[in-house]
This record gives structure tokens, sequence and C-alpha cells, in this order.
């Protein structure tokens, strides 16, 4: 099977806009997906709703698009009745933290053997730029026309805490850690959760100076810090810039996990 296989060609031209970083993202995931060689037949995409949740339809593999917010109760669903089947879920910040909240952190206790990929473009992306649980203090959106005055969720932190086997973050900058992260993910039983920083230049850029994809592609390079660099400055008790992207993998272990064929 190549590459392009995995690709519905006849659902092209895709919806996201000009910059956007969903198709790199899913470029990533597939090419994690190809390389471990899994069977199309017996791999399922799930998303809920929004621009990120788009991901399945452009799928070859059975996919469900399913409502917003429920994408991990029906990866569940999908798992449970058949753990052989390899199960891997697109998700947005709004639909995983907000409207599914509850879902994210109940399948990262119940460990899950699912591999999560969050869009997180800090915005409703969507339904034309709303303020999500993940939008940075200060940022605009159109529900936070003064900036946000809301902490923003850790969704790397709620995921660790909750239980997941494996917790990675990247943005949409480095594929090819991206692309080890997702592979990494389903490699580890129970319940892996990448988050991915996304950008959106029309709804999240336009208000916050990230219009362009250069800035972006510049933004996240200069802002992203690795983990172990981040420790090491907290160790050290120095400083570490407020707005510091921490990437890199948040925890790896071998928790009993549900789904996994024994
Ligand atoms: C029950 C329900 N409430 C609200 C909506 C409207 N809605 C569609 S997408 C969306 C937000 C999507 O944001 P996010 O999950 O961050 O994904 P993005 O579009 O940014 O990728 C909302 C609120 C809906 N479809 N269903």
């Amino acid at each position: 099977m190549s590459f392009a296989d995995w690709l519905r060609a006849d659902r092209l031209p895709h919806i996201w806009c000009s910059g956007c970083s969903n198709g790199t993202i899913l470029n990533c995931t597939l090419a994690a997906v190809e390389a471990e060689g899994w069977d199309p037949d017996r791999t399922v995409f799930v998303s809920g709703i929004g621009c990120s949740s788009r991901a399945p339809g452009y799928i070859s593999t059975d996919s469900l698009h399913t409502t917003h917010g429920r994408a991990l109760a029906f990866a569940t669903g999908v798992k449970l009745a058949d753990p052989s089947l390899n199960v891997v879920v697109f998700t947005g910040d709004g639909d995983l933290a907000a409207i599914g909240g509850n879902h994210f952190i109940h399948a990262c206790r119940r460990n899950i053997d699912l591999t999560v990929v969050c869009m997180n473009n800090l915005i409703y992306g969507m339904t034309g730029g709303q303020g999500s649980p993940t939008t940075p203090i200060g940022a605009l959106s159109t529900t936070t026309p003064y900036g946000a005055s809301e902490p923003a969720f850790d969704l790397v932190a709620l995921a660790v805490a909750a239980g997941a086997n494996h917790v990675a973050r990247w943005t949409a900058y480095h594929v090819r850690e991206l692309e080890r992260a997702v592979q990494t993910g389903l490699e580890t039983p129970g319940l892996s959760f990448i988050e991915v920083r996304a950008g959106c230049p029309t709804n999240y850029g336009r208000k916050n100076r990230l219009r362009e994809v250069t800035d972006l592609a510049e933004y996240f390079r200069t802002k992203s810090m690795l983990k172990a660099k981040f420790d090491r400055l907290v160790a050290e008790g120095r400083p570490v810039p407020s707005d510091a992207i921490v990437v890199g993998e948040f925890v790896r272990r071998s928790n009993p996990a549900m789904g996994v064929v024994p």
C-alpha cells in the first residue's frame, strides 16, 4: 500500500483554509500509521465535529465522523466491541476539552487503547473563532474581544494526571518529531495523547498577529522549548518564558490498560 492509498481522493479538495496546520498533522499521522504497517482493513479513524474532525473523512479506511465532543465515547465503543482493531482519534481543543472534556478525562483514567491526536489551534475554528478552553490569557477571539481572561487548560498535564500511558506535545512545525510521537502512540498499549499546537490563520491568526503561515512557522520555531531544557531551567530556578511551548514526551508508562488484546 502506498501512502496515497490512505487518502480518499474523491473527497478532495479538503475544507481547510490556506495555511491551516491540519493537513500537515493528518500527513504526519498517516505517515506513522503507514510506517507501522497497519492493515487498513483493521484500522478505524474517529472524530467529533470541527475543522480538525474532518480528517477521518479524507482517509480511505473505515471512519466515524461523530457528534461534537463525543469522539472518545464512540472510539471507546469501537475498541471495546473489537479490541483487535487499531483506533485513532482526531479531535480539536474545543471538541476534546470543552464539550468533550468529561470523555477526555475518563478515557485517560480508563487508559483505553486509543491514539488521540488533538489539533490544538487555541480556538473554535469551524464556527468562526470563539474562545476555547486552551485560548491563552490575553488572546483575542470573537468571544474574548478584550483578551481571554480565564486560565487555559494544559491538555498534556491533564492527560498525565488522568492516567494516560503515553503523552506528548509537538507543534505542526515539528513534522519528524510529530510523526515519531504518533508512532510511539500507536505502539504503546493504553491511551496515547498527542497534543499538536496548530495554526488557524483565518480565525486565530488574523486576530493575534499570526496570519501569515511564515509568521506561524517562526512562532512555533522560536517559542518551542524541549521538555528537557524546560525541566533543567526549572530545577536550576532560572526563569522560563511564560509563553514557551514545552514540547517533547511527558510520560511513557505501562499501567494496566483497557481494550488491549491479551
Ligand atoms: C452539540 C453541539 N454544540 C455545538 C456545535 C457547534 N460547533 C461545531 S464545531 C464547534 C467548535 C469546534 O472547535 P474545535 O473542536 O476546537 O475544532 P476546530 O474547528 O478548531 O478544529 C462547535 C462549537 C455542534 N456542532 N454541536
